[in-house]
């Protein structure tokens, strides 16, 4: 029987690359994110090429009332969820604490922590009920490390360290599996948000190394979410070969 797996932040980066390692083994992929217009062209993309079923679901995960309305709309033969991957997020500026900007901090918090919260608490539900799920939560280096001028970006990213350990507890009664995956620098659509559309910051963000690959978060999350019943990784954390940690990156 064909397992299902629902991702946040599926348009771009990670999520869409961990859509596309999942349905190339022949899972059926719920596929959220705000661009609905991207979700289509993967959701089609996916089922052309692997023969998978895809269920779109557009919504700003920021807004709760929008969280729980999408889930609501899950049909019955979709309620069958075993994994759910937290991945939708992002950082925005990288200031020092004076200049950073409250809006950004709000919406860092509102995405990648409330955002978070919210979303698996729509899916528990389903969870409990089967006795049976795995939340993978992206966290990020930045969640174990704060550096200068990550602020708002790292206390957000800390309290995704926090509530994966709090989960996991909480959850252990439930048969729910928690794993914590937090990733160094990887090149994906993130610096060009975080610097607002300037292309030319984002791309010096990974001039000079070899940065980890949308793809190769998608192979451990996929790796992960295959081990035996009784085995869960509980907290990875993976960066490029040219990168020790959130300080030191060799060049
Ligand atoms: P991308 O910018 O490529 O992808 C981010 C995804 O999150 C998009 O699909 C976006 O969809 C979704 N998203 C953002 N805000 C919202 C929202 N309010 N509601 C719903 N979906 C939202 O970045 P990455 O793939 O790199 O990032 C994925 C995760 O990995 C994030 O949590 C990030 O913090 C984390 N991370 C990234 C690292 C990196 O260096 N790239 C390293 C460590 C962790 P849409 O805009 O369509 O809504
Ligand atoms: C993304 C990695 O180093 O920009 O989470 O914080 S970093």
């Amino acid at each position: 029987m064909s397992q299902t797996i629902f991702i946040t932040g599926a348009t771009s980066g990670f999520g869409k690359s961990i859509a596309e390692t999942f349905a190339k083994a022949g899972w059926n992929c719920i596929l959220t994110g705000r661009r609905a217009d991207r979700l289509t062209e993967l959701a089609s993309q996916l089922s052309t090429q692997y023969g998978i079923k895809t269920f779109n679901l557009a919504f700003d995960i920021q807004d709760r009332q929008a969280v729980f309305n999408a889930v609501a709309q899950l049909p019955a033969e979709w309620q069958s969820i075993d994994v759910l991957v937290n991945n939708a997020g992002l950082a925005l500026g990288r200031d020092s604490f004076e200049n950073a900007s409250l809006d950004d901090w709000d919406t860092m918090i509102d995405t990648n922590v409330k955002g978070l919260m919210y979303m698996t608490k729509a899916i528990l539900p389903f969870f409990i009920k089967q006795q049976k799920g795995h939340i993978i939560n992206i966290g990020s280096t930045a969640g174990k490390e704060v550096y200068k001028d990550g602020n708002g970006y790292c206390a957000s990213k800390h309290a995704v360290d926090a509530i994966s350990k709090a989960m996991r507890i909480d959850l252990l009664p439930h048969h729910i599996k928690v794993t914590a995956i937090h990733p160094g620098a990887a090149e994906t659509e993130f610096s060009v948000v975080r610097f607002k559309g300037d292309e030319q910051k984002a791309a010096q963000v990974y001039d000079g190394y070899k940065a980890l690959q949308a793809n190769d978060v998608a192979n451990i999350v996929y790796f992960t979410a295959n081990l035996p019943e009784h085995v869960c990784i509980n907290d990875l954390t993976v960066t490029c070969l040219s990168q020790a940690n959130s300080f030191y990156l060799h060049k």
